[in-house]
C-alpha cells in the first residue's frame, strides 16, 4: 500500500471530540504506516435532525471505498422517532461487519506487571435484537410490544470461529462461551451448540483451546468478583453489548475501552463508549478509547508495530497518572490528554 484510506465518521456528541484525537494520533505514526488520507463522513442524529437521514448513501459508498474508518458515537434517543434509525447498527449491517470485537485490558501498575483484567468480549454484531423486528398492538387489557430475536446457525458459526482464532492466538487460549439456554433453549440454544461444534469441524486447530460456557447472568456476577478467570468471550449481540459496558468499570472507564466492528473485508474501529451527552462540548471526552480503537484498527490491517506504539503511548500516560481526563479522576482536557500522548509517540 501506498496510502492507507482511512473513513472517519464522528457523528455526535464526544464523537465529534475523541475523533479528531484519534487522526492526530494516527498523523502521528510518521511513516510507520503507508501515508494516511483522511476522508470526513456525515452520520448520525444531529444530521437527522437536519436532513431527515441519519446515514447518507454517500456515507457508506465513500466506506466502501476506504481501506478502514473510524466511527466515533450515536446519540440515539430512548424514545421513537419516526424515520430515525441507529446508522452504526445499519452500518454494521450494511458492510456486514459481523464481529464486534472489544478487548478490556486494565494498565498494569509496572510495566512488567501482568494486568489484572485482560479479557476480549467477541461480540455477533449483525443479529440478535438488533434485527430490530419490534411491534405493538393494543389488546384489552392494554398495549403488547413484542421483539424478533434472530439467531441463524451462519452467523453464530462465524462469530464463533472469530472467537476461536483469537483464542488461539492469546496466551491462555481460553474460551467462555456466553449464553442463556435455560431459558432460550433454542435461540441461545442453537448459538450455544454451534460455537461447540467449531473445534469438530477443524480437527486439530483448536486443540489448545479450553472451553468453558457460562450463564450469562452469573457471568457479569464472576466477572466482577474474579475478572482473571477470562479470556476471550463470546457472546450473542445483547449480552456482548452488555458484558462490554460492564467490564469497562473494571478498568476505570468506558472512555479507554476501544473495539473495532470487523467483517471479512473491511474493518471500522470505534469507542465502545457512546455520545455522553452529559459531557459533550466540555472538551473533557476522553480521547484513549478512540486512540485504542484506531491501534485495534491498524493491528487488524497488519499494522501491528505502529498499533503497538499507541498503545505503549497511551499505557505510559495512564501509569504515570499525571495528565488525566476527568472520568480517570484528573482534570485534563480532550486536548492535553491528546498531546501527552503525542508526547510519548
Ligand atoms: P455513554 O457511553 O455515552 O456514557 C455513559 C457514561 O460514561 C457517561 O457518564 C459518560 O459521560 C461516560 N463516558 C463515556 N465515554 C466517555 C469518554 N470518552 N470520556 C469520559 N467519559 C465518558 O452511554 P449513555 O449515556 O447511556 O448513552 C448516550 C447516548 O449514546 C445514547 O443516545 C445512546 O444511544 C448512545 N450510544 C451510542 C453508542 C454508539 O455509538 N455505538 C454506544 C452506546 C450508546
Ligand atoms: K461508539
Ligand atoms: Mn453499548
Amino acid at each position: 500500500r501506498q496510502s492507507l484510506k482511512i473513513g472517519l465518521v464522528p457523528a455526535d456528541g464526544i464523537g465529534r471530540e475523541v475523533i479528531p484525537a484519534a487522526r492526530a494520533a494516527i498523523e502521528a505514526l510518521g511513516s510507520d504506516i503507508p501515508k494516511p488520507e483522511f476522508v470526513d463522513l456525515l452520520a448520525g442524529f444531529e444530521l437527522f435532525t437536519r436532513t431527515g437521514t441519519a446515514l447518507p448513501d454517500e456515507t457508506v459508498e465513500a466506506l466502501k471505498e476506504c481501506d478502514c474508518a473510524l466511527f466515533g458515537s450515536v446519540s440515539s434517543p430512548s424514545k421513537r422517532v419516526t424515520g430515525y434509525s441507529s446508522p452504526i447498527v445499519a452500518l454494521r449491517k450494511k458492510l456486514d461487519l459481523y464481529a464486534n470485537i472489544r478487548p478490556v485490558v486494565s494498565v498494569a501498575p509496572n510495566p512488567n506487571d501482568k494486568p489484572s483484567v485482560d479479557l476480549i468480549v467477541v461480540r455477533e454484531n449483525t443479529e440478535c435484537l438488533y434485527v430490530k423486528q419490534e411491534e405493538i398492538k393494543s389488546t384489552e387489557s392494554g398495549r403488547e410490544a413484542r421483539a424478533i430475536r434472530l439467531i441463524t446457525e451462519r452467523a453464530s458459526a462465524r462469530i464463533g470461529r472469530m472467537a476461536f482464532e483469537l483464542a488461539r492466538a492469546r496466551p491462555r487460549k481460553h474460551l467462555t462461551i456466553i449464553h442463556k439456554s435455560n431459558v432460550l433453549s433454542v435461540t441461545d440454544g442453537l448459538f450455544r451448540e454451534t460455537v461447540r461444534a467449531i473445534p469438530k469441524q477443524n480437527p486439530g486447530r483448536y486443540d489448545d483451546v479450553t472451553i468453558a460456557e457460562q450463564l450469562v447472568d452469573s457471568a457479569v456476577y464472576r466477572l466482577f468478583r474474579e475478572p482473571q478467570i477470562y479470556d476471550v468471550m463470546v457472546a450473542p449481540n445483547l449480552y456482548g453489548d452488555i458484558i462490554s459496558d460492564a467490564a469497562a468499570a473494571l478498568v476505570g472507564s468506558l472512555g479507554l475501552v476501544p473495539s473495532i466492528n470487523a467483517g471479512d473485508s473491511f474493518v471500522m474501529g470505534e469507542p465502545v463508549h457512546g455520545s455522553a451527552p452529559d459531557i459533550a462540548g466540555k472538551n473533557i471526552a476522553n480521547p484513549i478509547a478512540s486512540i485504542r480503537s484506531a491501534a485495534l484498527m491498524l493491528r487488524h490491517l497488519g499494522y501491528g508495530a505502529p498499533a503497538d506504539r499507541l498503545d505503549k503511548a497511551v499505557d505510559q500516560v495512564i501509569r504515570e497518572g499525571q495528565v488525566l481526563t476527568p472520568d480517570l479522576g484528573g482534570k485534563a482536557t480532550t486536548q492535553e490528554a491528546l498531546d501527552a500522548v503525542l508526547r510519548k509517540l
